[in-house]
């Protein structure tokens, strides 16, 4: 069986309202966590944002938000190094990852962050989608493979977010989709739309904030 992927259509009214609703609300930090024992109580729809280091997470969390120093973004790759919650008031959980592929880091620290990750991603009861972000300048590359498959094992739905489409032209644009498309086909977990995003210029932004409010 192959999958059909495409691009995420522009929110209905309902939804997009629901989604403008949720993000106007209270949002605040929780807590930012080092091991899966400190993580808060399972007890609400989590969604978490993963990808390489560098990719734009932190940013895109500070764009559904629209608060701009929310979540840590930095020009220095690396910089979100625990599991960071965030709270749209009692109703989900957004959270920040740790960066993966970032090889400047010292082994030990890097092998601790990775298995955390790993362990995060495969038992969360309560985590309905992982957003995993890719840069639309790179596509996706084999270690974006590595966490697709932890996910496929784990039976966690993905959703591939495309990154910083404010740095590339058209025909970039519709070379990284079709690259995408491709690396998706293999991996069951995947949801079939794809979201092209720049935190920058807010594109995609609202398409998120409803995917995201309107998950049951
Ligand atoms: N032009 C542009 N730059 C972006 C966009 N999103 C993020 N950036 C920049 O990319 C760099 C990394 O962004 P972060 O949000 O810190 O990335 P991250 O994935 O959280 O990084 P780690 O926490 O280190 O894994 C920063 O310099 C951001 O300003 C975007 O949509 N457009
Ligand atoms: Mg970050």
């Amino acid at each position: 069986m192959s999958m059909i992927f495409t691009l995420a259509s522009e929110p209905e009214d309902e939804a997009r309202e629901t989604g403008r609703l949720l993000f106007a609300g209270p949002v605040d930090f929780v807590k930012g966590v080092t091991s899966m024992a400190a993580l808060p109580p399972a007890d609400r729809i989590e969604v978490c944002f993963a990808g390489r280091s560098n990719v734009g997470k932190s940013s895109l969390i500070n764009a559904l938000t629209g608060r701009k120093t929310l979540a840590r973004a930095s020009n220095t790759p690396g910089r979100t190094q625990e599991i960071n919650y965030f709270a749209l008031g009692e109703a989900r959980y957004l959270v920040d990852l740790p960066g993966y592929g970032y090889a400047e880091a010292p082994v030990a620290i890097v092998a601790r962050w990775q298995a955390l990750l790993k362990q995060y991603l495969a038992g969360r009861p309560t985590l309905r989608r992982a957003f995993v972000l890719i840069d639309a300048r790179h596509g996706v590359k084999a270690v974006d493979q590595e966490i697709l498959t932890l996910l496929d094992r784990s039976a966690v739905t993905f959703q591939i977010v495309l990154t910083k489409v404010d740095k590339i032209n058209r025909t970039e644009r519709a070379a990284v989709i079709e690259q995408v498309k491709g690396a998706l086909a293999k991996h069951p977990a995947a949801y079939p739309q794809i979201v092209v995003t720049s935190s920058e210029k807010g594109e995609g932004i609202e398409t998120l904030r409803a995917i995201i409010a309107t998950l049951e």
